[in-house]
């Protein structure tokens, strides 16, 4: 209607994707809805944003004022700070929920491979595997890989199940990080009794005191960045192979009109790797060729996709709020989505322009969509379908097909081990160059810079933005998930964007041939930062503890529950972490002072806002300049 025209934002407003817009634009003309036109009629509940409601118990829904938050308590008695903490708890439950819980199936995978039960996988990176053991204080010499797997898998099992003492990536803590949260009782036991007291306590008539309550979000947070997204990383890399730098197209350009095109969106590795080896299966390969297609074109999204681009180098179609709008194409035969970040709105777009949209997880089926499960027992089975359902569908297409130009290379792959081989580092003391060029001034400092894209805000904008104002400030950059997709998308994942960065860093790009901004993966892989961090503080030179480090991290176009998990974990690691487009925290009360000022006192790290991508890369900068002053290379 004329009406529902009006509200709708302008799609190059929505976002700076050219190949989004162009899809978003289409769509409308198509008289398809995606999820920028649902956002522009579902105005944000602003009692919610606020995170002034709460809605624990029947004798609410109660709601405070953020304008005046201490002029009301709820029914109970609960008061905005209780409320926010609960909310926020809850958020961090859920967050590191979804973490753990993928982490655990790719753990019980690596068990039924180290037990010998499942052959369709296997240890791919024995180098990993060693590394793990050796963290994990695990006896190597003179054992088979197998043994040491299974002791592994035992061991990190108590990541999840444990029930008493400190969980085993402890021992991959710095020594002072872990004193500082020994002291205010916040080591992990296991992450499911980390989840499960946080649901006990942000429970009506529980915990109603919010530093009490953030301490068990910092607990459980922490249970999974040094847990469960952890271990999953570990493990997907001792299975399937650590990332290593490998040129990778990003954008909707990597779609082929000529080609069975089959799209993987998700969290998971395996049915990834899986449906790898399907679509290059011979046999599959004649069948498309026999329907008319030039070969089957494998294509990921989201942050299964940044993992297998990061490990692969396989082609990327964008990231989050380009899931339904790449569909729009008409060109993607089929599409598999595993868990998180699937939007319900991809059946609705997927019936429109014929698409064959199946889930795979157990985890998640969507009303209306065929779910083909994955079997890891038998993983084949769910991916040749797939497979066979695309070149189906390619046969049968109908319809105008209309494949945006837009493709960047970029080089992706820069795993914890590489950053310092690269940089010119021995076996042993692979950080020194790093951790030189720091304290020699080269490299000002440290940014992780990642998390999803949304359609509160236009798509992209605050992350390339920010990004290039960090380099231009000699901030070298790490980036995962949806953000490493922006930015690859804008070009700039390549060494000659060392021309956008301020002189000494542009000098050490250039020396080593590496690009100024490194991806690392999916958002899993944001255990990679802190294992990085890790390293650096161990190297030595620039303090005892990942709060001394001069650091800092953002997610500006955050969205998911997951990235409030994400960004609370670095906060109680010692990492300053700001968060853009929306916060759930009423302003001027005592539980914004707490994350936003005292866990830093605490000896954390701390939150920060800003919706402007500059302003936010001068907050983090003069962070990095406080903690070089403190180290005394502020010169
Ligand atoms: Fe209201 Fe308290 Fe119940 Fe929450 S727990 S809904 S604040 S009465
Ligand atoms: S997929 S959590 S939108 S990064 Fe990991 Fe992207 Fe955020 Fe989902």
């Amino acid at each position: 209607t004329k009406e529902l025209k009006k509200k709708l934002t302008p799609a190059h407003d929505c976002t700076t994707c050219e190949a989004t817009a162009q899809m978003i634009d289409k769509a409308r003309r198509d008289g398809v809805e995606l999820v920028f036109d649902r956002a522009a009629t579902m105005k944000a509940c602003p009692i919610g944003a606020d995170s002034a409601c709460c809605k624990h118990c029947s004798m609410g829904p109660c709601r405070l004022n953020a304008k005046d938050p201490y002029g009301k308590v709820g029914v109970c008695g609960a008061t905005i700070d209780t409320i926010q903490a609960r909310n926020f708890a809850r958020m961090v439950a859920s967050g590191a929920a979804a973490h753990t819980d993928h982490g655990m199936s790719i753990l019980h995978l690596f068990g039924e491979v180290v037990k010998g039960h499942n052959k369709d996988y296997e240890i791919k990176d024995t180098q990993k595997l060693l590394q793990v053991a050796q963290t994990l204080e695990i006896e190597t010499d003179g054992r088979a890989y197998q043994d040491i797997g299974l002791d592994i898998y035992e061991e990190l099992m108590k990541t999840y199940t444990q029930v008493e003492g400190e969980f085993p990536f402890a021992k991959a803590v710095p020594e002072k990080t872990l004193e500082t949260w020994r002291k205010h009782n916040i080591v992990p036991r296991g992450a499911m009794r980390e989840i499960m007291e946080i649901m006990h306590r942000t429970h009506m008539g529980v915990d109603q005191d919010y530093e009490n309550i953030v301490n068990q979000c910092s607990r459980t947070a922490l249970s999974d960045g040094w847990g469960g997204s952890m271990v999953a990383t570990e493990i997907s890399d001792i299975m399937f192979g650590t990332p290593r730098p490998v040129m990778a197209e990003v954008n909707m350009g990597v779609l082929k009109e000529d080609h069975v095109n089959i799209i993987v969106h998700g969290h998971e590795p395996n049915l990834f790797e899986s449906i790898m080896v399907s679509t290059s299966d011979a046999t599959m390969v004649e069948a498309a060729k026999a329907a008319g297609a030039k070969g089957i074109n494998l294509v990921g999204m989201c942050c299964s996709g940044a993992e297998m681009m990061s490990r692969h180098g396989v082609p990327h179609a964008g990231n989050f709020m380009s899931t339904e709008a790449v569909l729009v194409t008409g060109a993607v035969d089929a599409m598999a989505v595993d868990v998180q970040c699937i939007k319900q709105g991809l059946g609705k777009v997927a019936d429109c322009y014929g698409t064959e949209l199946f889930t795979t997880n157990p985890r998640c089926h969507i009303e209306g969509v065929k779910h083909i499960e994955f079997d890891e027992d038998d993983p084949m089975a769910c991916t040749d379908e797939v497979v066979i359902k695309a070149i189906s569908r390619f046969k049968n297409r109908k319809g105008d097909i209309q494949i945006p130009k837009n493709k960047n290379v970029g080089i992706h792959g820069f795993s914890k081990e590489y950053i310092g081989y690269m940089l010119g580092g021995s076996f042993r003391e692979s950080y020194v160059p790093l951790n030189e060029n720091i304290i020699n001034g080269r490299i000002r400092g440290v940014a992780g810079v990642v998390g999803c894209t949304q359609p509160r805000t236009k798509q992209d904008y605050m992350h390339v933005e920010l990004v290039k104002e960090l380099i231009k400030n000699d901030v070298l950059v790490l980036q995962t998930g949806c953000s490493q997709i922006a930015l690859a998308k804008a070009g700039l994942l390549i060494p000659e964007a060392a021309h956008l960065a301020g002189d000494g860093l542009a000098e050490v790009c250039e020396t080593v041939g590496m690009p100024p901004i490194l991806g690392l993966g999916s958002c899993v892989d944001n255990s990679r930062i802190l294992t990085a961090a890790s390293e650096m503080v161990r190297t030595g030179g620039l303090g005892h503890s990942i709060a001394d480090l001069p650091a800092a991290g953002a997610a500006p176009e955050w969205m998911s529950e997951k990235a409030i998990s994400i960004g609370h974990y670095f906060v109680a690691s010692g990492v300053y972490t700001v968060f853009g487009t929306t916060f759930p925290i009423t302003e001027g009360t005592k539980f914004h002072k707490h994350l936003f000022e005292e866990l830093e006192e605490m000896g954390l790290g701390k939150w920060g806002f800003s919706n402007d991508p500059i302003e936010m890369a001068h907050m983090m900068i003069a962070h990095i300049d406080k903690k070089r002053e403190q180290l005394g290379i502020n010169k």
